[in-house]
């Protein structure tokens, strides 16, 4: 076993480095068999830290050369660490030279520097820096650099790195460089190159503040005519962050490049991001509204980061949602103020949301359960999860309910100004926001806010109401408990900020405020009502808590046809589908929908006033993951089983209505992303998958006929896909040639065959007929498993994303699940990691699921030489 494999990180155990490396000089000579790399250091002894050997990381490196003011020194290995003992003494800094050579061609992790399609690119957060040269691969150790590149001119025409191109010119040998300097100090996971064949679209533009900046979008070339979405949302993002935080680009050159092998969606290396092509490519023949507003998000994620990320950078990895929490908070308020309308952004927040509980809450409640700065870590890699982001974005913004968002954006000016050019950790962070707001809730309730950072696990809040006639009072009753998690069994009552109103019979608001619970139990009184009122409780889901509220059936409909606050209008209506759901699948297993349910349905359909994106979202039911939270014992299929009756019921009862509401939305003339448009075509969308589900009920031919017209003549990919959809999911006849049709399409388009396998895999089961298609689609000559988006949008698609037909009673998903994640390692431990995870929930499984599926994980344990990624991943899975 290698040195270093088993050792558990504590975030307790932090130590300042013992040298600071103040600049960096890299040169490459880039070559896919073998790259060499030149690092030329200044290094200096941290002076307030005890004299000791300077240990630098590394990962697959030959190591050629080590000199110390240009003079060759000892050194020895202590694993995959390079450790230098006898450098000068004193606190000067000292000359340090390392040369080294890597093979990007054979870097199947995505890890470091590899090779994709041809062309060279790096991805080193967290730690893969290191697999470049030998380095203090930490994020406080932060440097200015200086890089060169050199390399085949005709194969690598485009040679980039952070900063401004200084200088550039032939070598003589049909060779090239280019030398790029960063006139920003940063840590090494923010260090990048990309060279290669590929093309730019670029646009000048001038800031707020006057200042010119050049905006490039790279990628290979054939794919420029799919960029303008990419800059559109690249301009917006840096005119937002200049307008809503006073947050101007620093830099003269801002690049983004698209490469199809990336491990995750983007990554913000200063001055030049690094993307998945899924989150920048984007025409209306090619990408569904979804991927246009992902790209939005995403690329406003990464360049939001050039604050709040680069320019305040984290003490240590525990420290992530410094500026993963931060960032996502940043990009959801950036796509809810480009959205513009109330209701627009409620769509926003209700789609945040709903990520927010089918994926952070399982996450929160299972054996990978962490707090939002984790304590500890085997692999940093499996802490980039949806804690770290999501959770910690909802923390973020807590802190903006409680100082309001002008205080806030005070928080924020004090936050970069106290911070700037600093490595900082997350209690920085929530002191700046409380000191820019003196005499704010938060402010005063600091400390116990800060456990939001601390304890793991979803803080339930239990209300309970009561109405006084005779004094005109309503008061409600709060709450708290936190169920224990691994490694915390205690908890301390969280801080919740609960919004909350009142609305009268005639759903008038006659009353409203925000409570703020901080107490195990604690009540809110209003006084001075006529009548008793109905509830609204965490409006805009004020806090990431599961509200325990026993409402009636009158009140939930009361609150879906009038709440002023759409977030619960919203959840009323799923209130209402998920008690449905779980009275059936703990009781006979068969469903009724009642009248008044489905009226409420149709009400919100034929809505005069409401927009179509938020009837979309009213009418699609809760998500089968969401329903199984809810559950102590799942059975997956009969969750299923009994959502999918539920949406047939919904789909005969409702049928002319998704008729009008198809006839209604269906035409939206010239393609244009913008929220009313792609809600149109999302409820005509959903629309026509009911009136498909419908027609198979009645042997009717006309709706998927017209489904397959739809599918073949659309204008844009939103409309065609959702056409092909709902022939797949109403398990149509047509399903197959549109199938056959669609790929014959888009062969040559990898992201639209990613969704054309994602499809197949993601489709309901009908006897088991799911696994046979997936095993079959992985000998597809277009599969490739090495191609992570590839991957996901096959077998994750199964494993993790349709549980009722991965979850079968003969374990065949299971084995096919173990087969994968072991052959995922040994190619890319990061994705087999995550993987791994689509098993967390096991416990919660009814048998014979339940021992099937540790089984499973048991037998993914016992392989010897499992990555750290993985082995973390089921190691906390069995354990007890
Ligand atoms: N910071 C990167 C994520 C890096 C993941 C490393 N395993 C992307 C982002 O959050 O913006
Ligand atoms: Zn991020």
């Amino acid at each position: 076993m290698r040195e270093g494999q088993n050792a558990v990180i504590y975030r307790a155990d932090y130590q300042a480095p013992a040298y600071w490396i103040d600049t960096v000089d890299l040169c490459f000579d880039l070559d896919p068999a073998k790259t060499r790399v030149l690092n030329k250091m200044k290094v200096r002894r941290n002076p307030d830290v005890p004299a000791q050997a300077l240990k630098l990381d590394g990962d697959e490196l030959n190591l050629a050369r080590v000199l110390v003011n240009g003079q060759g020194t000892s050194f020895k290995m202590e694993g995959d660490r390079l450790v230098l003992e006898n450098l000068p003494e004193g606190h000067e800094p000292f000359d340090l030279e390392i040369f080294t050579t890597c093979a990007p061609a054979r870097n199947s992790k995505l890890m470091g520097l590899y090779v994709s399609n041809e062309s060279f690119f790096t991805q080193c957060e967290a730690e893969g820096f290191r697999r470049i040269t030998y380095f203090l691969d930490r994020p406080d150790v932060m440097a200015s650099y200086t890089v060169t590149l050199r390399a085949d001119k005709q194969k690598y025409p485009v040679l980039l790195s952070n900063g401004n191109l200084v200088d550039q010119g032939d070598l003589g040998d049909g060779r090239h460089f280019a030398k790029w300097v960063d006139p920003h100090r940063k840590p090494c996971y923010l260090f990048a190159l990309v060279a290669g064949q590929l093309v730019c679209r670029e646009q000048k533009i001038r800031s707020r503040g006057g200042k010119d900046h050049l905006l490039q979008v790279y990628v290979r070339p054939g794919d420029l005519d799919k960029t303008e979405h990419a800059m559109n949302s690249l301009i917006a993002s840096v005119a937002w962050d200049e307008a809503r935080f006073k947050l101007p680009l620093d830099l003269e050159r801002f690049m983004i490049v698209a490469t199809s092998d990336f491990n995750m969606g983007a990554m913000e290396n200063k001055g030049l991001n690094i993307f998945n092509t899924k989150y920048v490519l984007a025409s209306q023949a090619t990408a569904t509204d979804t991927d246009f507003s992902n790209i939005e998000s995403v690329v406003g994620h990464e360049y939001f980061h050039n604050w709040s990320g680069n320019r305040v950078t984290c003490r240590d990895w525990f420290q992530l949602s410094l500026k993963e929490g931060l960032t996502v908070f940043r990009d959801q308020e950036f796509s809810q103020d480009l959205a513009g309308e109330a209701s627009a952004r409620a769509v926003k927040r209700i789609e945040d949301v709903r990520v927010l509980r089918t994926a952070q809450f399982p996450e929160d409640a299972g054996p990978m359960a962490h707090p939002v700065r984790p304590e500890q870590y085997l692999e940093i890699n499996n802490f980039y999860t949806v804690t770290v982001y999501e959770k910690g974005a909802e923390v973020v913004r807590m802190m903006q309910t409680l100082v309001g968002r002008e205080g806030f954006e005070r928080g924020i000016t004090l936050y970069f100004q106290r911070h700037d050019g600093q490595a900082v950790t997350c209690d920085d962070f929530a002191q700046a926001i409380a000191d820019a707001n003196p005499g704010s809730q938060l402010q005063q309730l600091l400390e116990p806010f800060r456990r939001w950072y601390s304890q793991a696990g979803t803080p339930r809040v239990h209300a309970r109401t009561q109405w006084d006639a005779a004094s005109g009072t309503y008061t409600v009753d709060f709450t708290q408990h936190c169920p224990p998690t691994p490694g915390q069994a205690e908890k301390q009552p969280s801080v919740i900020p609960i919004a909350w109103g009142l609305l009268d019979a005639s759903g008038r608001e006659v009353g409203q405020g925000m409570f703020v619970l901080t107490e195990a139990s604690q009540r809110l009184t209003v006084p001075g009502l006529t009548a008793e009122p109905v509830p609204s409780l965490l409006r805009g889901f004020s806090a990431p808590v599961i509200l325990e509220w026993d409402a009636s059936d009158e009140q939930l409909l009361a609150l879906l046809e009038h709440d002023t606050d759409p977030f619960n209008r919203w959840e009323a209506g799923q209130r209402l589908a998920v008690r449905r759901a779980l009275a059936a699948i703990e009781g006979s297993g068969v469903v009724e929908l009642d009248t008044s349910f489905i009226e409420a349905m149709r009400n919100i359909l034929r809505h005069p006033n409401l927009d179509a994106a938020f009837k979309e979202l009213v009418l699609t039911l809760p998500a089968e993951a969401y329903i199984a939270e809810q559950l102590e014992v799942v059975d997956p299929q009969r969750v299923h089983a009994v959502r999918e009756s539920m949406r047939e019921q919904l789909a005969t009862a409702l049928v002319d209505d998704w008729a009008w509401a198809y006839e209604q939305n269906h035409e939206n003339g010239a393609y244009s992303p913008d929220p009313v448009s792609s809600g149109r075509r999302a409820l005509a969308g959903l629309a026509l998958a009911h009136l498909c589900i419908a027609a198979r009920k009645s042997n009717d031919t006309v709706w998927p006929g017209k489904a397959y017209q739809r599918f073949k003549d659309a204008s844009n990919m939103t409309d065609r896909f959702n056409a092909l959809a709902a022939l797949v999911v109403s398990g149509q006849d047509l399903a197959r040639p549109a199938l056959d049709k669609f790929h014959g399409m888009f062969r040559d388009e990898a992201l639209v065959l990613d969704k054309w396998f994602s499809l197949q895999a993601g489709a309901p089961d009908r006897g088991g007929n799911v696994l046979p298609i997936v095993r079959q689609l992985m000998q597809h000559p277009d599969f490739n498993i090495r191609n992570p988006n590839r991957a996901r949008s096959l077998i994750f698609s199964y494993c993790s994303a349709n549980p009722g037909a991965f979850h079968r009673p003969d374990a065949a998903g299971y084995v096919f699940w173990g087969d994968r994640v072991m052959e995922l390692d040994a190619i890319n431990p990061q994705v087999a990691a995550r993987l791994a995870r689509a098993l967390d929930r096991w416990r919660k499984l009814a048998e014979p699921m339940r021992s099937a599926a540790r089984e499973a994980i048991a037998r993914v344990a016992g392989k010897p030489d499992l990555s750290n990624d993985v082995r973390e991943v089921v190691t906390r899975a069995l354990a007890d």
